[in-house]
C-alpha cells in the first residue's frame, strides 16, 4: 500500500502565487523575479507533501496559469495570430494566448468538466504540433536536484488533451491521434530514460460517455504508447466521475488505473466487473473537491474492500488534484470551532491520506486515536444548532405546484410587464456588477479592518450607486442596475447573510489565471435571515425614473460555488436555498422592485459528466429556480443570465425556467448558440450578449451592430435585449463606459432602422 496525491494547488498560502502573476503582468517584476517566486511556492508545495508523509508526490501540477495551456505549448500548439515560429515559446506568448494582447484575442476559456476551474481551450486548426519543452522532466529534474525527491511526472493524457481541444472535425479525430501518438511517446521516452518510476496521465474524460470508435482509439494509442515504454510505470488517471466504459478503460495496456470512489459508484463497478489481474488500482477515497473531514472508520473500511479486489499494490489518493480546494485551514482563525474541527483543506488531506495509509498497512487499531477523534468531531456537529432548523424542513414538505407556477403564462405575463416596464424596442442593459475599482475594494477592507465605520462604508457605497445611476443616465440604457459594489463575490456575499452558511478568510481556490473565489461553506439548515439586497436595490431606484433591476444569484448557483456538507441529500440544501431567495424575491417586488433578475451562472457546469445522471440534476435545478421565483406578480419581470453558451443539451431546461427574460454570454461562440435558437423555437424574451467583456479591448461600433444583425436574423426584434455578455465588474471605469456608449449607440442606429421600416 501506498500514498499518493494527484495535484497541489498552485496559488500559495495566501495566494503568493497570484500576486506575483499580477505583478509580472503589471511590469513590477521582472521574468527572472517571477521566476524566483514561483520557484519558491512549488518548491515548497512539493517539500509540504514530503513532510506529510506522501509516497507519491506529483510533479508538473505546477503551472503560470492553466495545465491544459501548458500541455498544447509543450507541444508548441500556438494559434497562428501570435506569429510563433518554432522553438521555445516564451513566457509572453504564454501570456497573450491566456489573456490576449493588445493585436490578438485570447483562446476561449472554458470550464474545466463540472467545476468551477477553467482552462484554456487548445486550439488545433493549422498547427504542427512537436515538442518544446518536456515539461514533465522539467519538473521531474528539479524536484530531484533540489529537494531529493523523486516525484511522480503528470500530464494530460492525449485522448482528454484532444477533446477538449477545438478546431478540427470530429472524422479527423483518428489522425490527430496517430499525430499525437509519437510527441507522448516522446515525452514518456525520456521521462523513463531519465529514471522516472511512475508516471500519471490524466484521462478525465473517461468520466463522460464516450463512444466505441473513441474507445477503440484509446485503446490503439495506449498500445503504441506500451510498445515503445514498456517499463515505465504509468498509471491512467480518471476523475469527477465512475467511469462510464468501466471495463474498456480497466483493459488498457498500462500498469494502473486511477479510480474516483467519491463521485459516482465506482465501488459497484468493482464489485460488479472486478479488477485487472496484474494491475495497480488507485482509489481515490478522499474528497478532492470539498472541505469536510473525511470520516476515517468509513474510509478505511471503503479502502478494506477495495483492496479485496486488486492482486497488486493498493495506492490511496484523493478523488482528483487539490487544486479544487483551498490550502491550508491552519490560517483560520474565526471559525465556531466545531465546524474548524470538521474542515479538511488540501494539507489535511495529505495527512488523512496518510492515517488511511497507515491503517491499511498496519491495521485498524495502529489509527484508533484518529478514528475516534475523527468520529466525535462528526458526532459534535451533527448535535450542534446548525443542524436543527424543523421550521425549514416543514417548509420544504409541505411545497405543492403552485409554489412553482407563475400564475399565468407568458404570453399572458408579457402584456402586462409591458404596459408596467414601457420600454423601447431592442432595450438595452447591463448585466449586474460594475467596475470594482480599487477605491471600491480598499474601502471594503477598511471597513472590514475596522478603519472606517459601518455608517461611513454604506455611505461610501451609495456615493458609488449615485455615481454609477447618473453615468447610466448619460449613456442612455434603458434598464439600471446599482452596480453591485457591496459585493465581493456574488456567492460569498449571499453566503455572509443566509443561515446556515459560513465563510473562511484563506480559503481562496484558483478559477481562471490568478483569479480566485473563495466559496462559502453550508454548514447546516440554510434560511432566509433579513433582507439582503433590499437596501441598495431601492436606493439606487430613488434615483431614477427608469426601472432599476433588482440582482441576485440564483439557487443552483449558490449550491455549485460552496462547499456543501455532506449529511443530507444536495437537493434538499438546494431547495432550502431557493426557499430563502423566494423571500428575497418578495421582499424586492415588496419594494416596488419591478424587474428582478435570478442569475444562475453555474447551471451548466454542475451538468454531471455521465449522460443518465443529467435529467434529474436539471429538473432539480429547474425546479429551485422556479420555487424562487414563481410568488411574483404578473407584472413583475424575472431575468436571469447564464455565462457559457455550450445549451444544445440544456435548451429545454432553460426554457422550463420560465423566466420572462434570459441573458446569455454568447459573444465567444455566438455560431453555435445562434445554431441552437435556429433548432428550437424559444418565445419568451432574450439578450445575447454583443460584446465581450473579458478583454479590455473595446470593440467597434461595426462590430457591434454586426453582431446585434446576426442575432436579429434568427431572433425577433420584439423578443430581443441588447446588453454585454457578461457582468462588468473586471473592467476598468473608463473601458466600461465607452463599450456601454457605443452599446447604445449601435442599440439606437438599429432601433431607427426597424421603425423606419415599421
Ligand atoms: N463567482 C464564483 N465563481 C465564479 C464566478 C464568480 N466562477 C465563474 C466565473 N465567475 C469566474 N470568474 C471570476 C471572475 C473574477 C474573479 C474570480 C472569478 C475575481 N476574483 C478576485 C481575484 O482573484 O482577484 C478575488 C475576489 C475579490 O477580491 O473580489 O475577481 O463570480 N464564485
Ligand atoms: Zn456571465
Amino acid at each position: 500500500v501506498i500514498s499518493s496525491n494527484l495535484g497541489y494547488p498552485r496559488i500559495g498560502e495566501k495566494r503568493e502565487w497570484k500576486q506575483a502573476l499580477e505583478l509580472y503582468w503589471n511590469k513590477s517584476i521582472t521574468e527572472q523575479e517571477l521566476g524566483v517566486r514561483t520557484d519558491k511556492i512549488r518548491l515548497n508545495n512539493i517539500k509540504k507533501q514530503q513532510d506529510k508523509g506522501i509516497d507519491l508526490i506529483p510533479v508538473g501540477d505546477f503551472s503560470f496559469y492553466d495545465h491544459v495551456l501548458d500541455t498544447s505549448i509543450m507541444f508548441g500548439i500556438v494559434p497562428s495570430r501570435f506569429h510563433y515560429e518554432g522553438g521555445k515559446i516564451d513566457l509572453d506568448t504564454y501570456f497573450a494566448i491566456a489573456r490576449g494582447n493588445k493585436d490578438a484575442v485570447a483562446s476561449k476559456m472554458t470550464k474545466w468538466f463540472n467545476t468551477n476551474y477553467h482552462y484554456i481551450v487548445p486550439e488545433l486548426k493549422n498547427v504542427t504540433p512537436e515538442i518544446t519543452e518536456n515539461l514533465p522532466l522539467k519538473y521531474y529534474k528539479e524536484a530531484k536536484s533540489k529537494l531529493g525527491v523523486d516525484g511522480k511526472p503528470i500530464f494530460l493524457g492525449p485522448l482528454t488533451f484532444l477533446k477538449l481541444s477545438q478546431g478540427y472535425e470530429e472524422e479527423d479525430l483518428s489522425d490527430l491521434i496517430d499525430t499525437f501518438t509519437p510527441l507522448y511517446i516522446t515525452i514518456l521516452q525520456e521521462l523513463e530514460e531519465s529514471g522516472v518510476s511512475w508516471v500519471q496521465v490524466d484521462e478525465p474524460i473517461f468520466g463522460m460517455n464516450l463512444s466505441e470508435y473513441e474507445l477503440e482509439l484509446t485503446h490503439k494509442v495506449y498500445q503504441s504508447i506500451r510498445q515503445a515504454v514498456p517499463s515505465l510505470k504509468i498509471i491512467i488517471q480518471t476523475y469527477f466521475e465512475s467511469v462510464t466504459n468501466y471495463q474498456s478503460v480497466c483493459d488498457l495496456p498500462v500498469d494502473g488505473i486511477g479510480l474516483d470512489f467519491v463521485h459516482g459508484d465506482t465501488f459497484s463497478l468493482l464489485k460488479k466487473y472486478g479488477f485487472p489481474k496484474g494491475k495497480v488500482l488507485a482509489a481515490g477515497v478522499v474528497d478532492g473537491r470539498n472541505v469536510w473531514r473525511a470520516n476515517v472508520e468509513q474510509k478505511l473500511s471503503l479502502l478494506e474492500e477495495i483492496v479485496r479486489y486488486s492482486d497488486n499494490t493498493l495506492i490511496v489518493q484523493p478523488s482528483c488534484s487539490l487544486l479544487h480546494v483551498p490550502v491550508s485551514k491552519t490560517l483560520e482563525n474565526e471559525i465556531d470551532p466545531i465546524i474548524l474541527d470538521r474542515l479538511s483543506f488540501a494539507d489535511e488531506r495529505l495527512e488523512e491520506i496518510a492515517i488511511l495509509t497507515k491503517g491499511l498497512r498496519t491495521g485498524r487499531s495502529s489509527i484508533r486515536n484518529e478514528i475516534i477523534e475523527s468520529n466525535r468531531s462528526l458526532h459534535r456537529v451533527k448535535e450542534s444548532s446548525y443542524r436543527e432548523n424543523q421550521n425549514i424542513k416543514d417548509e420544504i414538505t409541505s411545497l405543492s405546484e403552485a409554489d412553482f407556477t407563475r400564475t399565468l403564462p407568458f404570453s399572458e405575463r408579457i402584456k402586462e410587464q409591458r404596459k408596467q416596464l414601457g420600454l423601447p424596442l431592442l432595450p438595452t442593459t447591463t448585466i449586474g456588477s460594475l467596475p470594482q475599482t480599487q477605491e471600491v475594494r480598499q474601502t471594503r477592507i477598511k471597513w472590514r479592518n475596522g478603519e472606517i465605520s459601518g455608517q461611513q462604508y454604506d455611505q461610501f457605497i451609495q456615493q458609488s450607486i449615485q455615481k454609477w445611476i447618473s453615468i447610466q443616465q448619460d449613456i442612455g440604457l434603458d434598464v439600471f442596475v446599482h452596480g453591485e459594489f457591496e459585493r465581493t463575490d456574488m456567492v460569498e456575499y449571499f453566503g455572509e447573510k443566509l443561515k446556515g452558511f459560513i465563510v473562511t478568510k484563506y480559503g481562496w481556490v484558483q478559477s481562471y489565471g490568478s483569479r480566485c473565489v473563495k466559496p462559502p461553506l453550508i454548514v447546516g439548515d440554510v434560511s432566509f435571515k433579513n433582507p439582503m439586497t433590499v437596501k441598495e436595490t431601492i436606493y439606487a431606484q430613488s434615483l431614477t425614473d427608469k426601472p432599476v433591476k433588482g440582482m441576485l444569484t440564483g439557487p443552483i448557483t449558490i449550491l455549485n460555488w460552496s462547499f456543501v456538507y455532506e449529511d443530507v441529500p444536495r437537493f434538499t440544501v438546494l431547495n432550502q436555498i431557493a426557499l430563502a431567495l423566494r423571500k428575497e424575491v418578495e421582499a424586492l417586488e415588496g419594494h416596488g422592485i419591478n424587474i428582478i433578475q435570478v442569475d444562475e451562472p453555474a447551471l451548466r457546469e454542475g451538468l454531471p459528466l455521465d449522460r443518465d445522471k443529467q435529467p434529474a440534476y436539471l429538473d432539480a435545478a429547474v425546479y429551485a429556480f422556479r420555487l424562487a421565483t414563481s410568488s411574483v406578480k404578473t407584472e413583475t419581470q424575472i431575468h436571469t443570465h447564464m455565462c457559457y453558451s455550450d445549451f444544445k443539451n440544456i435548451f429545454n431546461a432553460i426554457d422550463n425556467l420560465d423566466a420572462d427574460v434570459i441573458s446569455i454570454e454568447t459573444s465567444k461562440s455566438h455560431g453555435e448558440l445562434i445554431a441552437t435558437f435556429e433548432e428550437n423555437t424559444y418565445e419568451k424574451e432574450i439578450g445575447l450578449g454583443v460584446y465581450d467583456i473579458h478583454s479590455p479591448r473595446i470593440p467597434s461600433l461595426s462590430e457591434v451592430k454586426q453582431n446585434i444583425n446576426r442575432a436579429l436574423q434568427i431572433i425577433s426584434p420584439q423578443q430581443f435585449w441588447i446588453n454585454p455578455d457578461c457582468g462588468l465588474k473586471t473592467r476598468k471605469e473608463a473601458e466600461t463606459v465607452d463599450a456601454l456608449k457605443l452599446m447604445v449607440q449601435a442599440a439606437e442606429e438599429i432601433r431607427e432602422s426597424y421603425i423606419a421600416f415599421q
